[in-house]
């Protein structure tokens, strides 16, 4: 570790958190969250589990973790792993109480470097209120060896009754049977089960382009949040919303916008898109003002799906990659179309088994941060300096 600077998703990669399965919890059901069973041909024999997973699966999870810690160590890259606390108790605020907490397998939802700053992002889920424990002692040692580092924590939401539209969860009821303007209407309506009362926004849900950033408005990620970022980091980035209004229940930018590598000369840069959650089309133009080309991912492997009984993410983690470098990238060892795509881009392809890691809430990218790569704040948009 020289210094904490990460501008972008592809700089060379030089440090990463790689999260733990240790004391994993199922996600707690609560107002932001309902649990929901993957496999139907159980899902009318069991409800949503509570408390600890049983220990074969986090010791399934925790050696695919380790295995991935160990290839990115074995490239020279300094691997952190964070601190596990006891998620299977229960936590109290003035406003509610929660019977358990999550786990900390995706410090990709907590935590985001931009630049030389670390945010600490604002959940939203009340059994991840805590959720930033197991990471601090690694925040205090870059913050001691750093000097230059800054460190903000956005503020931290009350998860107040008040902050969620219950209203959500029956929105989509009937909607196939409504007329394409009706659906069209509901679908850009942008309503979330989290409301705009207070600020929150997961880390996940912004991705990185140098002196740009870009937030999906979404399930876990407000315009308030959306706000505090770009008035905090007004003079260091430019904070832009995006919408992907096709995505109805949208969590974390990671499964649906993946920038690959920059524009260089004529060559254009390349985002991997999501085909079944096409970008607004009135935010496009950015874009493709400035030579970004989108290239939609391949179908997920049919051999990841269905996903894992107890997996809350889409099928869509298929392209959940992590980038080392601006030619090399991990995928999940199944995802043999996207590979194929990868290569014929011109990228090294490391594929690692992944497949257990799924139900604690996400894929490669979610599970890691990235803390340190060789990157700076350079322009790839540069006709909103020109405008
Ligand atoms: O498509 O379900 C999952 C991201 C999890 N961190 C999706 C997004």
């Amino acid at each position: 570790m020289d210094k904490v600077n990460a501008w972008t998703e592809w700089g060379r990669l030089k440090t990463v958190m790689v999260g733990k399965a240790d004391n994993a919890c199922f996600q707690p059901n609560e107002l932001a969250s309902h649990g929901k069973i993957n496999n139907k041909s159980i899902a009318a024999e069991i409800d949503w589990p509570i408390g600890k997973k049983k220990n074969i699966f986090i010791e399934k999870a925790n050696e695919q973790l380790n295995n991935f810690a160990n290839i990115l160590s074995n490239r020279g890259i300094t691997v952190l792993r964070p601190d596990p606390i006891e998620f299977n108790q229960s936590i109290k605020t003035p406003g509610w109480e929660i019977a358990h907490m999550f786990c900390c397998v995706c410090p990709r939802d907590v935590l985001i470097t931009i630049g030389n700053y670390i945010i600490e992002a604002s959940l939203s889920k009340r059994g991840r209120f805590f959720e930033y424990l197991p990471y601090r002692k690694a925040i205090y040692q870059l913050w001691e060896k750093d000097s230059a580092m800054k460190w903000k924590a956005a503020p931290k939401p009350s998860m107040n009754d008040e902050m969620y539209w219950e209203g959500y969860w029956e929105k989509f009821i009937d909607f196939e049977s409504k007329s394409d303007a009706e659906k069209e209407k509901i679908l850009t309506n942008y309503l979330y089960v989290l409301n705009e009362h207070e600020v929150a926004f997961d880390a996940a849900d912004i991705t990185r382009c140098g002196k740009d950033i870009f937030i999906q408005h979404s399930m876990t990620a407000n315009l308030k949040g959306a706000e505090w970022l770009r008035r905090e980091l007004e003079n260091h980035v430019r904070v832009h919303v995006l919408h992907f209004p096709y995505d109805k229940e949208p969590s974390h930018i990671d499964c649906t916008f993946v920038p690959l590598r920059p524009p260089k000369g004529n060559k254009p840069g390349i985002i991997l898109t999501n085909s079944e959650r096409p970008l607004a089309k009135n935010e496009e133009k950015l874009f493709f003002d400035n030579n970004w080309q989108f290239i939609n991912a391949p179908k997920p492997s049919p051999l990841n799906y269905p996903m894992p009984t107890f997996c809350q993410s889409s099928k869509w983690l298929s392209m959940n990659l992590l980038s080392l470098d601006e030619n090399t990238v991990v995928i999940e060892e199944n995802e043999h179309d996207l590979n194929d795509l990868l290569e014929n881009l011109g990228f090294e392809v490391i594929k690692i088994p992944y497949r257990y890691v799924f139900e604690f809430g996400g894929s490669i990218h979610c599970s890691t941060w990235d803390i340190e790569r060789e990157d700076s704040a350079s322009d790839f948009f540069p006709t909103l300096s020109r405008a």
